[in-house]
């Protein structure tokens, strides 16, 4: 019976240390020390014995059972230290190692521009307003003293999607809709989308944006329109830029001008990039035409406003050096990367 304690401690000594994990811990416990383990079963037949032999092997039962328990909690502190130590090496972070790089976009050349003239104009106390791309005829062009048998209205020019439907040609459909349905005084810019069918090339595009403005009160005149402008080129282009005002005609205003600003390459001497004018132009302008007002419900008898129309495009260009419209909706990163 001594022998077989002996065995049994030998064995158990041999088996803890190969297990491998917690659970190969446990499977050894209660196969030695458990109820019906090995130790057990050799207890029961203590009864077998002598007298004398008993208590010997009562006491060498105890210790085999106290050496199983030590090796058993000595390797399960082992296997804790390994576990923890491979875990070490295995997660092992580089803090020297460079960082993973975010490529953060930022606004298109156009949108850049779009925000900086509506911050100019929020800044005169203008309202942005905006509609829709899908238009009336009557609001796209009835509505702004353009008839029926005007050029503009050409199937040439104009997306028509059935008689009477359009994609816009110009924001104003937008401010028709606001002088319909606001008193003045009225002080709005409409930035977005416009269409007309034209084919591509450099200075021209099927999609292209503009911002109209249009402010209706007591006593607007001319030289409202000129102050406002003014402003906006100043703001713009910077504190020594001039505008110049030229006659012209526009179905929707009356007086009307086409309005230039001074060449910032050559300061309003004459270059290449003005051919020699000193000036290039930028927008049209004029005094809200009467009958456009009146078609909206506001007499012109009592009140008058001025209103101007700027291509976004125009001016982006113009801002930012580029020579080709086509360079703003290609979206090629190397041209987008630049501003
Ligand atoms: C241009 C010319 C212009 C307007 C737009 C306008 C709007 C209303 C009434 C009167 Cl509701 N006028 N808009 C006026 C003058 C010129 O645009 O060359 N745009 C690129």
């Amino acid at each position: 019976m001594k022998e077989a304690l002996e065995r049994i401690e030998a064995q158990a000594k041999t088996l803890l240390e190969q297990a491998q994990d917690t659970k190969a811990l446990e499977e050894l416990r209660l196969r030695f020390l458990g109820k019906k383990g090995e130790l057990t079963a050799i207890l029961k037949q203590m009864g077998k014995l002598s007298a004398e032999e008993r208590p010997v092997i009562g006491q060498l039962a105890n210790k085999v059972r106290a050496d199983i328990e030590e090796a058993i909690a000595s390797r399960a502190q082992n296997l804790k230290t390994e576990l923890a130590q491979k875990r070490l090496a295995e997660e092992k972070l580089d803090v020297t190692l460079p960082g993973t790089h975010k490529k953060l976009g930022h606004a298109h050349p156009l949108s850049i521009v779009m925000r900086e003239v509506e911050e100019i104009f929020l800044g005169m106390g203008f309202d942005i307003a905006s509609g829709p791309e899908v238009e009336y005829d009557y609001y796209n062009f009835e509505a702004l003293n353009l008839p029926k048998n005007h050029p503009a209205r050409d199937t040439q020019d104009t997306f028509y999607i059935t008689e009477n439907i359009l994609l816009r040609t110009q924001t104003s459909s937008v401010q028709v809709h606001v002088m319909e349905n606001q008193k003045p005084p009225i002080r709005i810019i409409s930035p977005g989308r416009v269409y007309r069918s034209d084919a591509v090339d450099a200075t021209h595009s099927p999609l292209f944006h503009q911002i109209e403005g249009l402010v209706v009160d007591k006593g607007i005149t001319m030289s409202d329109l000129v102050g406002t402008l003014d402003l906006l080129m100043k703001r713009l282009y910077g504190d020594d830029c001039k505008i110049r005002l030229r006659p012209h005609h526009f179905p929707f205003t009356e007086p009307s001008a086409e309005v230039d600003v001074m060449c910032f390459n050559c300061g309003g001497a004459g270059c290449r990039m003005c051919k020699g004018e000193g000036y290039i132009e930028l927008l049209g302008a004029g005094m809200v035409h009467p009958k456009v007002l009146a078609g909206c419900g506001i007499d012109p008898e009592v009140y008058s406003g001025f209103a101007f129309g700027l291509g976004l495009e125009r001016i982006a260009m113009r801002r930012f050096d580029i020579h080709d419209m086509r360079l703003l909706y290609e979206n090629d990163l190397r041209f987008l990367e630049q501003f």
